[in-house]
Protein backbone atom coordinates (compact mmCIF):
# COMPACT_ATOMS: atom_id res chain seq x y z
CA UNK A 1 0.00 0.00 0.00
CA UNK A 2 2.82 2.85 0.73
CA UNK A 3 4.49 2.16 -2.30
CA UNK A 4 1.16 2.72 -3.93
CA UNK A 5 0.37 5.98 -2.51
CA UNK A 6 4.22 7.72 -3.26
CA UNK A 7 4.07 6.27 -6.87
CA UNK A 8 3.22 9.82 -7.87
CA UNK A 9 5.82 11.06 -6.28
CA UNK A 10 8.31 8.54 -7.67
CA UNK A 11 7.02 9.12 -11.72
CA UNK A 12 7.39 13.38 -10.44
CA UNK A 13 10.65 12.39 -9.64
CA UNK A 14 11.58 9.83 -12.51
CA UNK A 15 9.75 12.60 -15.24
CA UNK A 16 12.20 15.19 -13.64
CA UNK A 17 15.57 12.77 -14.37
CA UNK A 18 14.15 12.69 -18.30
CA UNK A 19 13.96 16.50 -18.41
CA UNK A 20 10.35 16.45 -18.82
CA UNK A 21 8.30 19.35 -17.20
CA UNK A 22 5.07 18.59 -15.01
CA UNK A 23 2.65 21.52 -14.35
CA UNK A 24 2.12 21.51 -10.23
CA UNK A 25 -0.41 19.56 -9.28
CA UNK A 26 -0.33 17.28 -12.32
CA UNK A 27 1.29 13.88 -12.85
CA UNK A 28 0.41 11.77 -15.15
CA UNK A 29 -1.31 8.25 -14.27
CA UNK A 30 0.50 4.81 -15.56
CA UNK A 31 -1.71 3.44 -18.61
CA UNK A 32 -5.00 1.93 -17.52
CA UNK A 33 -5.82 4.50 -14.63
CA UNK A 34 -8.04 6.85 -14.07
CA UNK A 35 -6.11 9.62 -12.23
CA UNK A 36 -8.58 12.31 -11.51
CA UNK A 37 -11.00 10.30 -9.89
CA UNK A 38 -8.47 8.05 -8.02
CA UNK A 39 -5.78 10.83 -6.74
CA UNK A 40 -7.90 13.77 -6.41
CA UNK A 41 -11.43 12.52 -5.01
CA UNK A 42 -10.34 10.59 -1.71
CA UNK A 43 -9.09 14.60 -1.00
CA UNK A 44 -12.09 15.67 -1.57
CA UNK A 45 -13.81 14.26 1.44
CA UNK A 46 -11.47 16.37 2.92
CA UNK A 47 -11.43 14.74 6.44
CA UNK A 48 -8.48 15.00 8.75
CA UNK A 49 -6.23 11.64 9.63
CA UNK A 50 -8.63 9.46 7.94
CA UNK A 51 -6.02 6.69 5.82
CA UNK A 52 -7.40 7.91 2.21
CA UNK A 53 -6.92 5.08 -0.57
CA UNK A 54 -4.64 5.60 -3.37
CA UNK A 55 -4.47 4.96 -6.75
CA UNK A 56 -5.44 1.16 -8.17
CA UNK A 57 -4.95 -0.95 -10.50
CA UNK A 58 -8.56 -1.31 -12.47
CA UNK A 59 -9.62 -5.24 -13.01
CA UNK A 60 -13.28 -6.68 -14.38
CA UNK A 61 -14.37 -9.28 -12.34
CA UNK A 62 -18.07 -11.13 -12.42
CA UNK A 63 -18.99 -11.08 -8.50
CA UNK A 64 -21.37 -13.96 -9.51
CA UNK A 65 -20.65 -17.64 -8.80
CA UNK A 66 -21.70 -20.94 -10.86
CA UNK A 67 -23.34 -17.94 -13.36
CA UNK A 68 -23.65 -20.66 -16.16
CA UNK A 69 -24.94 -23.29 -13.96
CA UNK A 70 -22.53 -25.55 -14.78
CA UNK A 71 -20.80 -26.50 -10.94
CA UNK A 72 -21.70 -29.60 -9.28
CA UNK A 73 -23.59 -30.58 -7.30
CA UNK A 74 -26.10 -28.19 -8.81
CA UNK A 75 -27.20 -25.24 -7.75
CA UNK A 76 -23.40 -24.67 -5.98
CA UNK A 77 -23.98 -20.96 -5.23
CA UNK A 78 -27.41 -20.47 -5.65
CA UNK A 79 -30.65 -20.84 -3.36
CA UNK A 80 -33.26 -22.84 -4.47
CA UNK A 81 -37.22 -21.88 -3.55
CA UNK A 82 -38.85 -25.39 -5.36
CA UNK A 83 -42.35 -25.50 -6.27
CA UNK A 84 -43.50 -28.94 -4.99
CA UNK A 85 -39.72 -29.96 -4.10
CA UNK A 86 -38.62 -29.75 -7.65
CA UNK A 87 -35.50 -28.52 -8.79
CA UNK A 88 -35.00 -24.87 -10.35
CA UNK A 89 -31.23 -25.60 -11.97
CA UNK A 90 -31.01 -29.19 -14.35
CA UNK A 91 -30.26 -29.95 -17.08
CA UNK A 92 -34.06 -32.18 -18.82
CA UNK A 93 -36.30 -30.99 -20.61
CA UNK A 94 -36.53 -29.75 -24.45
CA UNK A 95 -34.80 -26.06 -24.28
CA UNK A 96 -30.99 -26.72 -24.38
CA UNK A 97 -29.15 -24.90 -22.21
CA UNK A 98 -26.81 -21.64 -23.46
CA UNK A 99 -23.79 -22.70 -22.21
CA UNK A 100 -22.68 -26.32 -21.25
CA UNK A 101 -25.43 -28.97 -20.01
CA UNK A 102 -27.24 -26.97 -17.44
CA UNK A 103 -29.28 -24.10 -17.08
CA UNK A 104 -32.60 -22.78 -14.42
CA UNK A 105 -35.63 -23.83 -15.30
CA UNK A 106 -38.32 -21.54 -13.74
CA UNK A 107 -41.91 -22.22 -14.15
CA UNK A 108 -43.01 -25.24 -16.46
CA UNK A 109 -45.87 -25.94 -14.14
CA UNK A 110 -49.32 -25.46 -13.66
CA UNK A 111 -50.44 -24.06 -10.42
CA UNK A 112 -53.99 -24.20 -8.88
CA UNK A 113 -56.83 -22.42 -8.97
CA UNK A 114 -56.24 -19.15 -7.05
CA UNK A 115 -52.46 -20.73 -5.85
CA UNK A 116 -49.94 -19.63 -8.04
CA UNK A 117 -47.38 -21.92 -8.51
CA UNK A 118 -44.22 -19.83 -8.01
CA UNK A 119 -40.12 -20.38 -8.40
CA UNK A 120 -37.02 -18.50 -7.09
CA UNK A 121 -33.73 -18.99 -7.30
CA UNK A 122 -31.45 -16.37 -5.65
CA UNK A 123 -27.71 -15.55 -4.66
CA UNK A 124 -26.28 -13.02 -2.57
CA UNK A 125 -22.88 -10.95 -3.64
CA UNK A 126 -20.55 -9.05 -1.69
CA UNK A 127 -20.39 -5.99 -3.82
CA UNK A 128 -16.53 -4.61 -3.24
CA UNK A 129 -16.97 -0.79 -2.35
CA UNK A 130 -14.72 -0.02 -4.76
CA UNK A 131 -16.74 -1.35 -7.58
CA UNK A 132 -17.61 0.59 -10.45
CA UNK A 133 -19.05 0.43 -14.36
CA UNK A 134 -21.27 -2.54 -12.58
CA UNK A 135 -23.19 -4.73 -15.21
CA UNK A 136 -25.53 -7.67 -15.17
CA UNK A 137 -25.33 -9.95 -18.44
CA UNK A 138 -26.50 -13.39 -19.44
CA UNK A 139 -29.60 -14.68 -21.38
CA UNK A 140 -33.31 -15.97 -21.22
CA UNK A 141 -35.62 -17.58 -23.06
CA UNK A 142 -39.80 -18.09 -22.20
CA UNK A 143 -41.98 -20.31 -23.66
CA UNK A 144 -45.53 -20.75 -23.16
CA UNK A 145 -48.64 -22.76 -23.64
CA UNK A 146 -50.52 -19.00 -23.47
CA UNK A 147 -51.78 -17.18 -25.99
CA UNK A 148 -52.83 -13.61 -26.23
CA UNK A 149 -51.21 -10.84 -24.85
CA UNK A 150 -52.44 -10.46 -21.54
CA UNK A 151 -50.19 -11.79 -18.26
CA UNK A 152 -50.77 -14.90 -16.98
CA UNK A 153 -47.41 -15.97 -16.15
CA UNK A 154 -44.86 -13.61 -15.06
CA UNK A 155 -40.86 -13.82 -13.95
CA UNK A 156 -38.44 -11.25 -12.87
CA UNK A 157 -34.77 -11.00 -12.61
CA UNK A 158 -33.81 -8.46 -10.34
CA UNK A 159 -31.73 -7.45 -7.49
CA UNK A 160 -33.03 -6.67 -4.34
CA UNK A 161 -31.62 -6.37 -0.73
CA UNK A 162 -31.25 -9.23 0.99
CA UNK A 163 -34.29 -8.70 2.69
CA UNK A 164 -35.99 -8.77 -0.15
CA UNK A 165 -36.19 -4.90 -1.37
CA UNK A 166 -36.03 -4.24 -4.86
CA UNK A 167 -33.05 -2.16 -5.76
CA UNK A 168 -33.41 -2.59 -9.22
CA UNK A 169 -35.10 -4.35 -11.46
CA UNK A 170 -32.81 -5.90 -14.33
CA UNK A 171 -35.70 -8.01 -16.66
CA UNK A 172 -39.50 -8.50 -16.47
CA UNK A 173 -40.58 -11.60 -18.75
CA UNK A 174 -44.15 -13.12 -19.06
CA UNK A 175 -46.28 -15.45 -21.10
CA UNK A 176 -47.25 -12.12 -23.36
CA UNK A 177 -43.54 -11.61 -24.56
CA UNK A 178 -42.52 -15.26 -25.50
CA UNK A 179 -39.05 -15.74 -26.72
CA UNK A 180 -37.89 -18.80 -29.78
CA UNK A 181 -34.10 -18.78 -29.09
CA UNK A 182 -32.06 -17.76 -25.66
CA UNK A 183 -32.02 -13.96 -25.72
CA UNK A 184 -29.39 -11.37 -24.52
CA UNK A 185 -29.67 -9.37 -21.14
CA UNK A 186 -27.12 -6.54 -21.05
CA UNK A 187 -28.32 -4.25 -18.19
CA UNK A 188 -25.88 -1.53 -16.25
CA UNK A 189 -26.80 -1.71 -12.62
CA UNK A 190 -27.74 1.97 -11.69
CA UNK A 191 -28.97 1.48 -8.12
CA UNK A 192 -26.04 2.22 -5.83
CA UNK A 193 -25.39 -1.08 -4.68
CA UNK A 194 -21.08 -1.19 -3.74
CA UNK A 195 -20.20 -1.18 -0.59
CA UNK A 196 -23.06 -3.75 -0.28
CA UNK A 197 -24.00 -7.48 0.12
CA UNK A 198 -27.10 -7.37 -2.13
CA UNK A 199 -29.18 -10.55 -3.83
CA UNK A 200 -29.50 -11.86 -7.13
CA UNK A 201 -33.25 -13.24 -7.76
CA UNK A 202 -34.74 -14.89 -10.23
CA UNK A 203 -38.36 -15.26 -9.55
CA UNK A 204 -41.72 -16.99 -11.68
CA UNK A 205 -45.46 -17.08 -10.92
CA UNK A 206 -47.82 -19.58 -13.08
CA UNK A 207 -51.24 -19.86 -13.08
CA UNK A 208 -53.94 -22.68 -13.19
CA UNK A 209 -53.73 -23.55 -17.01
CA UNK A 210 -51.19 -23.12 -19.94
CA UNK A 211 -47.79 -23.36 -18.02
CA UNK A 212 -44.98 -21.01 -19.01
CA UNK A 213 -41.28 -21.67 -19.04
CA UNK A 214 -38.79 -19.24 -18.20
CA UNK A 215 -35.34 -20.32 -18.64
CA UNK A 216 -31.59 -18.23 -17.39
CA UNK A 217 -28.12 -19.22 -18.17
CA UNK A 218 -24.81 -17.54 -18.22
CA UNK A 219 -25.28 -15.15 -16.11
CA UNK A 220 -22.28 -12.39 -14.53
CA UNK A 221 -22.14 -9.73 -12.78
CA UNK A 222 -19.24 -7.99 -13.60
CA UNK A 223 -17.53 -5.14 -12.15
CA UNK A 224 -14.40 -2.69 -12.35
CA UNK A 225 -12.94 -3.22 -8.70
CA UNK A 226 -9.09 -2.25 -7.37
CA UNK A 227 -7.18 -4.63 -6.95
CA1 LIG B 1 -25.26 -23.41 -18.44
Amino acid sequence: MQYRRLWPLALVTACAQAGQSQPQGQVDAPPGTTPDAQIDAPMMGGEAGIDTPGPCTPMMVNLLQNGNFETQPLATGWTETRYQNEPIVRADGTIVAQSGTVRAWLGGVLGGIGAAATDALHQDVAVPASATNIVITGFYDVRTGETGTTQYDTASFAITSTGGAVLQQVQALSNAAPTTAWTAINVPVTANIAGQTVRLRLASSNDFTAATSFYFDTLALTATVCQ
